[in-house]
């Protein structure tokens, strides 16, 4: 039975107070809480099996390696990939897709195209615009319809052309909630001989990811999105595809054989993991995905959606927000909105002393925020510890802050 009360437990961070007020922490969009595991998985790398990878032939070493590598497959296994090969170690998602685009961009010409949507993440974005400069390919983008409730995926007959080589996207847009059809689009993208990408940076921690099932070449998340530490990400690829992309970074481990004027690399993913690797994060994102299949992504994603629908008809409610993304119950697990005549930034700055954690600007969707008139918005993002009551604080909060502000 999921109990979001009995698994506040495992977070020692959402027990305090915050100006004299317990912690409501609803921006976990930016980034998660972590359990006890995965602060026990950290502690245990550098107390008992610290020393670096690969290199060692002594004890701690191969623990150490041991423990990185099984880190690998479990990620394969969370993310159903054919092979642990197909995972590569990153700092995170921005690293993830830059990978990528940096390693794509040396096979697009000038006349390639690579698409994109309106709504996506300056990390799903700037990299392909980098790698469009470098090219010379050209980037095309999948409107947000009027509503902002998805993409007007009528255009993509349009888009999605023999030109495009790349469709790179969000499976959960961090701004608007909505949830992609992630398979059907991979689908598209492969009768149309692109590449796909999926930028799952928001929907990994929060649903099952089956990179199989979803039939796409690439997908990258974080970590710290996930119940795990910052620093570590993922790049999941299709074992062919990943392995014929150039390296991107030179140095140690990633190599073959080194000679003075040339070298020879190591197949992937050693080959895109150069220099010492974050080990000690790698094992504690383990112990991560153990925590939350042992509680179910599929409960996870359920709780999330059904706070996310309570939280809009809640605010909808009040009566004086513009609340942006699809209907309550087809939205993901977080709620963005505006109030007339106040600044993001004084909501949050106001909420922050009632001890509510929200998230205000542009969320790194600049673009979409430009596109609909709006400088910032206000964001509540949820996740497996957050509670109805909490919700209902949020909503009274909101109605102060307009009574006092407005
Ligand atoms: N979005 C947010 O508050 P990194 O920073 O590499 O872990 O993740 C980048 C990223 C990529 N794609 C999407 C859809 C994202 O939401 C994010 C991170 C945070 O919305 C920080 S801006």
């Amino acid at each position: 039975m999921f109990d979001p009360v009995r698994i506040r437990a495992d977070f020692p961070a959402l027990h305090q107070k915050v100006h004299g007020k317990p912690l409501i922490y609803l921006d976990n969009g930016a980034t998660t809480q972590k359990p006890r595991p995965v602060l026990d998985a950290l502690a245990h790398f550098y107390e008992q099996d610290n020393a670096n990878v690969h290199r060692g032939l002594h004890e701690l070493s191969n623990r150490a390696t041991a423990a990185y590598e099984a880190a690998r497959t479990r990620v394969a296994r969370f993310l159903h990939a054919a092979s642990p090969e197909e995972i590569v170690f990153t700092r995170g998602t921005t690293e993830s897709i830059n990978l990528v685009a940096h390693g794509l961009a040396a096979r697009l010409k000038p006349g390639d195209e690579i698409l994109l949507t309106e709504a996506e993440h300056h990390s799903n974005l700037v990299p392909w615009q980098l790698a469009a400069q470098r090219s010379g390919a050209t980037l095309r983008f999948l409107p947000v319809t009027a509503d902002t409730s998805g993409f007007d995926y009528s255009r993509l007959d349009d888009l999605l052309t023999h030109h495009t080589k790349v469709f790179a996207f969000t499976h959960v847009s961090n701004t608007l909630g909505l949830l992609t059809p992630a398979r059907e689009l991979c689908a598209r993208a492969r009768a149309a001989g692109a590449i796909s990408v999926i930028d799952a940076a928001q929907s990994a921690g929060h649903m099952k990811i089956d990179v199989q099932d979803l039939g796409c070449d690439f997908l990258a998340f974080s970590g710290h999105k996930c119940a795990g530490p910052t620093g570590i990400g993922v790049l999941y690829g299709r074992f062919d595809l990943l392995d014929s992309l150039p390296p991107w970074q030179g140095g140690g481990e990633m190599i073959s054989q080194v000679r003075y004027g040339a070298s020879t690399y190591k197949a992937a993913p050693q080959k895109f993991e150069a220099g010492t690797p974050n080990i000690a994060d790698a094992i504690a994102l383990a112990a991560a995905l153990d925590y939350l299949e042992s509680i179910g992504m599929d409960a996870i994603f359920a709780h999330d959606r059904a706070l996310a629908a309570l939280a809009h008809r809640e605010l909808a409610a009040l009566g004086f927000l513009r609340i942006l993304g699809p209907a309550p119950d087809e939205r993901t697990g977080l709620v963005t909105f505006t109030m007339d005549g106040v600044h993001a930034a004084d909501i949050v700055t106001a909420a922050d002393q009632a001890g509510i954690a929200l998230r205000g600007g542009h969320h790194c969707t600049e673009p979409l925020h430009h596109k609909l008139g709006l400088s910032a918005s206000v964001r509540a993002s949820f996740y497996l510890y957050n509670t109805e009551e909490e919700i209902g604080a949020l909503s009274a909060c909101l109605k102060k802050i307009h009574t006092l502000l407005a």
